[in-house]
């Protein structure tokens, strides 16, 4: 703890880092919820709010060198990687000062400076991408790793199958890193995958598997570490399955008669990450409540400027229309 006299250790700062992150997420998803619904928000929008723990734990060991592959579930682990919230934000209005200049939108933030490689419209094909950039970073002998994040709904992709074969032969450094949410937009995992082991596929290709509980920021931190460490130590690819509650629907607006009558309640009563996390580090002393009460007055200011900065922005001129269409160097 860096209060009352005591210096501030580097388990301190990761500790406030790690909380002001899920915090960040949290605040930002649930303005977005009421903003959506106020009718304020110009694109369609799929909410992280409950997975939080999943992308901050794993980001807490990402280094510059390091690449991040994310989902259209985009806004938690773009925030978690760093990316700018008032960049963020405006992408998601469609503003000439989003991380895409306005023209990708929710589901496609993608930031290059930060090697957090975003979504495209298929579904798992992440997983091909990330292979692409694990043989890159080995060419380069940078030392670097990538994780790639996929929802339960990518392991039945053909492509999905094909990168863990690819990986594991090339024994490339990645982490395949599902966040199992119960849910492919309202379909259950449970009626879509057979056998119902996201992480048993992995382990068919002889890759080592974990399963953890997604909810606790410290059983993402420890797990994901492992697989990383192994990752950058030359050990080859891993896959991590993450047990993560949906706190919103698959996008907003989604009606989710799917769900039964109180899971959600129920799942944010017992499955909230930042309750735990907070219960933790209260409860073992590393943080005072105070720190906690002052970081997130901050979080809801600095998420109050990026949206007001995002509603008042200007579209993409229309001359900007071809730019950006194909890459010259990337
Ligand atoms: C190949 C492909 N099939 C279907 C879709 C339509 N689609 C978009 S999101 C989604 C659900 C993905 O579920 P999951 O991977 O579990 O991620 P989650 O939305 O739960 O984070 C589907 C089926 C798509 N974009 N690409
Ligand atoms: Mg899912």
């Amino acid at each position: 703890m860096g209060g009352a006299g005591k210096p501030a250790t580097e388990e301190d700062a990761a500790l406030r880092w790690a909380y002001r992150t899920m915090q960040t997420i949290r605040c930002f998803e649930e303005r977005l919820h009421a903003d959506f619904a106020a009718g304020k928000v110009p694109s369609s929008v799929h909410l992280y709010a409950g997975q939080e723990a999943s992308a901050t734990g794993i980001c807490a060991h990402l280094g510059e060198q390091d690449y991040f592959h994310i989902t259209h579930r985009a806004h938690g682990p773009a925030i978690a990687r760093g990316a700018d919230l008032k960049a963020i934000a405006q992408e998601i209005w469609l503003r000439a000062g989003g991380l895409c200049s306005g023209k990708g939108g929710s589901p496609h933030l993608h930031d290059a400076r930060l090697k957090l490689v975003g979504a495209n419209g298929g579904v798992g094909s992440g997983a091909a991408l990330a292979c692409g950039s694990a043989l890159a970073t080995r060419h380069r002998g940078d030392g670097g790793v990538v994780v790639c994040l996929l929802g339960d709904g990518a392991i039945n992709q053909g492509v999905v199958a094909e990168s863990f074969n690819l990986a594991a032969v090339w024994s490339l450094p990645v982490v395949f890193a599902f966040e199992n949410n119960g849910y492919a937009e309202a379909t259950g995992t449970a009626y879509a995958i057979a056998g119902n082991d996201i992480a048993a596929r992995g382990a068919a290709v002889g890759m080592p598997i974990a399963r953890v509980d997604g909810a606790d920021y410290f059983a993402v931190h420890a797990t994901a570490g492992e697989a990383i460490a192994r990752a950058r130590a030359g050990g080859g690819p891993s896959l991590v399955e993450m047990q993560v509650p949906r706190f919103f629907g698959h996008y907003e607006g989604d009606a989710q008669k799917y769900r039964a009558a109180g899971e959600v309640a129920e799942l944010r009563r017992s499955r909230d990450c930042l309750v735990a996390f907070r219960e933790r580090v209260l409860g073992a002393g590393l943080l005072t409540a105070a720190e906690l009460a002052g970081i997130d007055a901050k979080i809801a200011a600095e998420v109050d400027e990026a949206f007001s900065t995002a509603a008042a922005a200007a579209p993409p001129a229309a001359a900007a229309l071809l730019s950006d269409v194909y890459a010259g160097r990337i």
